[in-house]
């Protein structure tokens, strides 16, 4: 077995997800150097099909640290969204309520465009890794050993590891036990996901309340949509064939204005459970968590990739501002100024989630209170604006700590 090689950086990144890549974006452009390390092939980041809506933050932050060029050719801009409920459509006006848009773009092709920014820069991201582990994570100097594509040994003494490695990865876990609390939320459902070949059933995105369960019609681009259906949390994807999903799917649009739903081919499927997970604090010693590694939202409100950018956005100033000489002040309040917002994106993505899907276990009260609910959010502008402002993202450098009323 070779000797593991010793290789230096400032900042040692785990994961090349939204989280890590946007980390190592945001740090070469000042000047911080890092490496990048990911278990998976570059072709499977770049395949895997996640979530959809940039907020009007991430997109701003994407354009000015040069990786939007392709966001903005082929995004869509979005302008609100359909709540559709009893049968009738009623659209949320993003712009009237809070000035913003949200883009619809792939997931997948930030990650594209943030791999091609990465590698054209010559910064280190290695892909196809194995056995990574953080080790004197108690010190000022930690250790990240793995083993590189070809098998060889390898290990990186860093200033700072920054665990972006999402829900199913090592970072968390190398924090000792007792010091990190979990706060965690299981949902009886799940979402039975769809990609098509097929127009968009509206020009913007519908989230539909039915008795027979929520519905979300989602868009990547004029001739590919996202949609997905409720479903039960161990569903077996055997019993949906095509023709199957796509008769549900008319069956939760049914009603006045019905929107157009018409069929194409299904070019992908799959289940995605849902969850809402925290854990406190994002941080231990020189280890931050950022994005899917300290928490999870239910994807009903288009916040899982957003908050991920946004704990790296916290993380990049701080990492700033310790390498310029002001100490450890902003590292140390790292994890306090991430939950603020982490928690607020809990609320909303929970709300929304409550408000839309059917409980197994709802009873007709708690059916009338999702209407009762619903009727509200699109027939009162202070409702309707609280749903807006929360959907389109908080400002990136919103200081959450000084905005109390
Ligand atoms: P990610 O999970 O994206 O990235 C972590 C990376 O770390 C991965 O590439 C992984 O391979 C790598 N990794 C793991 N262990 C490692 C190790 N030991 N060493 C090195 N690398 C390691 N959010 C929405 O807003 N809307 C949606 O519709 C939506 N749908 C989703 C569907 C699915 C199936 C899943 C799992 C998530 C979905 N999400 C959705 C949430 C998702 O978008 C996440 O919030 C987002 O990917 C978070 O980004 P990261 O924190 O970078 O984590
Ligand atoms: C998506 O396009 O994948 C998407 C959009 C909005 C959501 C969740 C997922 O709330």
């Amino acid at each position: 077995m070779a000797e593991p090689r010793g290789t230096r950086t400032q900042v040692g990144i785990i994961g090349a997800g939204p989280a890590g890549l946007v980390l190592a974006l945001l740090l070469r452009r000042r000047g911080i150097d890092s490496i990048v390390l990911e278990t998976r092939s570059r072709e499977y980041c770049e395949q895997r099909i996640r979530a959809g809506v940039l907020e009007h933050g991430t997109v701003e932050l994407l354009d000015a640290n040069g990786v939007g060029a392709r966001m903005r050719d082929e995004g869509l801009v979005h302008r609100g969204i359909y709540l559709r409920f009893g049968g009738h459509s009623r659209h949320i006006d993003f712009p009237e309520l809070t000035g913003k848009t949200i883009t619809v773009y792939g997931q997948h092709e930030v990650v594209k465009d943030l791999i091609a920014a990465q590698l054209a820069s010559g910064s280190p991201l290695h892909f196809d890794v194995g056995d990574v582990t953080i080790d004197d994570v108690d010190t000022d100097r930690p250790t990240v050993r793995y083993r590189d594509a070809t098998g060889t040994p390898n290990s990186i003494s860093c200033d700072v590891v920054a665990g972006c490695d999402g829900f199913h990865g090592i970072a968390r876990d190398t924090i000792p036990r007792g010091v990190l609390t979990a706060y965690e939320r299981v949902y009886p459902f799940a979402w039975l996901g769809i990609l098509s070949e097929s127009p968009p059933v509206a020009h913007e995105l519908v989230y539909t309340h039915h008795a027979r369960g929520f519905a979300l019609f989602s868009q990547r681009s004029p001739t590919i949509q996202r949609m997905y259906l409720q479903c039960a949390p161990d569903e077996d994807l055997a019993k949906w064939p095509d023709e199957l999903i796509w008769e549900e799917l008319h069956r939760r649009l049914e009603g006045h204005d019905a929107p157009n739903l018409v069929e194409g081919a299904i070019l992908q499927k799959g289940v995605t459970a849902m969850r809402s997970f925290v854990v406190e604090p994002m941080q231990y010693r020189r280890l931050f968590l950022a994005g899917d590694a300290a928490h999870i939202v239910p994807p009903t409100g288009a916040k899982g990739m957003n908050l991920a950018i946004a704990d790296v956005t916290v993380l990049a100033g701080a990492l700033a501002a310790f390498y310029g000489g002001e100490g450890t002040a902003a590292l140390d309040s790292y994890s306090a100024r991430c939950l603020r917002r982490v928690w607020r994106a809990q609320r909303f993505s929970a709300w929304m989630t409550s408000m839309l899907h059917r409980a197994p276990a709802a009873d007709a009260f708690g059916e009338r209170l999702q209407l009762a609910e619903l009727d509200y959010v699109t027939s009162s502008r202070a409702a309707a604006q609280s749903l807006a402002e929360n959907y389109v993202g908080l400002p990136l450098d919103a200081h959450l700590g000084d905005d109390r009323l």
